[in-house]
């Protein structure tokens, strides 16, 4: 009898067992068509799920609610009665990161460097502090010629390798630890800087004469420029011309000049030559001495007084055939 007795008991305990089991698992199932019901956000629903589901895991393991900001929390989420000291922490409310639009005017000479020093803040300021605290400041738009680093003493823009003139407006987003995010816009403007000549002052005047007769092109002088970006150099003297010889430049008299260069009519060629970079242009003047051609003077031989003035021969060849005539 005792026997029976004690086997009932227990066939109520497992069913009482039970009951509550099936109890515990429609409250669960109510609360989640609750929740999906309800006007909350679906984060808010997750969060509720996961502290629902881990309350049947072990303490160490659980999902805890959010603790109610300006209330002192136990560490073990319950006041500790047993022990005479209890350590717990009293929770604050985030406070939002702060990224101060700015912007910075830099030149397209900057190769990889830091422009510009991002002003973030954060009134938690373990946020910002904390290495490891997950604290973190990116460029989320703009052009891919910067970039955001960090080191020691702050965030940094960070030019690129090679820029090019113009208005890069940089969006930047700050996340803290809980987070939180705040962003802003640094405008970047690049400046174009004009060529230069190497050396700086060019030569001016050619330090020989060149013959009023000269048949062959020649270079005449050689020099260097230096930009970021790639450089025209031209002459305004249509006897002249720049040729580009490896990453030098070359002042050349043309070929052929000989029936354009004429002491009598210029004695001296003038010139400008010019170097542009697209944008900007430097420029720097040349002369040239047009010695005139030395006839060979027979007029006193031939009896003729004269004879080469008048004949005034431009060409060695002309003269000397036209001496030739007046032998024969
Ligand atoms: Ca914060
Ligand atoms: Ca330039």
């Amino acid at each position: 009898m005792m026997m029976m007795m004690m086997m009932m008991m227990m066939m109520m305990m497992m069913m009482m067992m039970m009951m509550m089991m099936m109890m515990m698992m429609m409250m669960m199932m109510m609360m989640m068509m609750m929740m999906v019901t309800m006007t909350t956000t679906t984060t808010m629903a997750t969060t509720m799920m996961m502290i629902m589901m881990s309350s049947f895991l072990p303490a160490s393991q659980r999902v805890l609610a959010a603790p109610v900001v300006g209330t002192e929390v136990p560490w073990a989420m319950t006041p500790d009665t047993a022990n005479t000291f209890a350590a717990g922490a009293v929770v604050t409310a985030n406070e939002d990161p702060v990224i101060v639009d700015d912007s910075v005017t830099i030149s397209d000479t900057k190769t990889s460097q830091p422009i510009f020093t991002i002003d973030v803040t954060d009134a938690d300021t373990t946020d910002l502090v904390a290495v490891t605290s997950g604290f973190s400041v990116t460029k989320t738009a703009g052009s891919s010629l910067f970039s955001v680093f960090k080191n020691a003493t702050g965030y940094y823009i960070r030019s690129g390798a090679s820029l090019s003139a113009g208005i890069y407006p940089l969006t930047i987003t700050a996340t803290d630890r809980c987070g939180d995010t705040a962003t802003g816009t640094i405008t970047v403007t690049v400046t174009n800087t004009a060529p230069v000549f190497v050396p700086v002052s060019l030569q001016t005047i050619h330090p020989t004469p060149i013959s009023d007769v000269t048949t062959t092109a020649s270079s005449l002088y050689t020099f260097d420029v230096t930009d970021t970006n790639p450089i025209t150099c031209t002459v305004d003297n249509t006897k002249f011309e720049i040729k580009t010889v490896g990453s030098a430049y070359e002042l050349w008299l043309k070929a052929g000049s000989a029936s354009t260069l004429n002491h009598d009519v210029t004695a001296e060629e003038s010139m400008t030559i010019t170097c542009s970079d697209g944008t900007d242009q430097i420029t720097s003047s040349y002369k040239v001495d047009i010695s005139d051609a030395v006839c060979v003077d027979l007029s006193r031989a031939l009896g003729k007084r004269g004879l080469c003035k008048i004949v005034k021969c431009r060409l060695r060849l002309a003269c000397a055939v036209r001496l030739y005539a007046i032998f024969l």
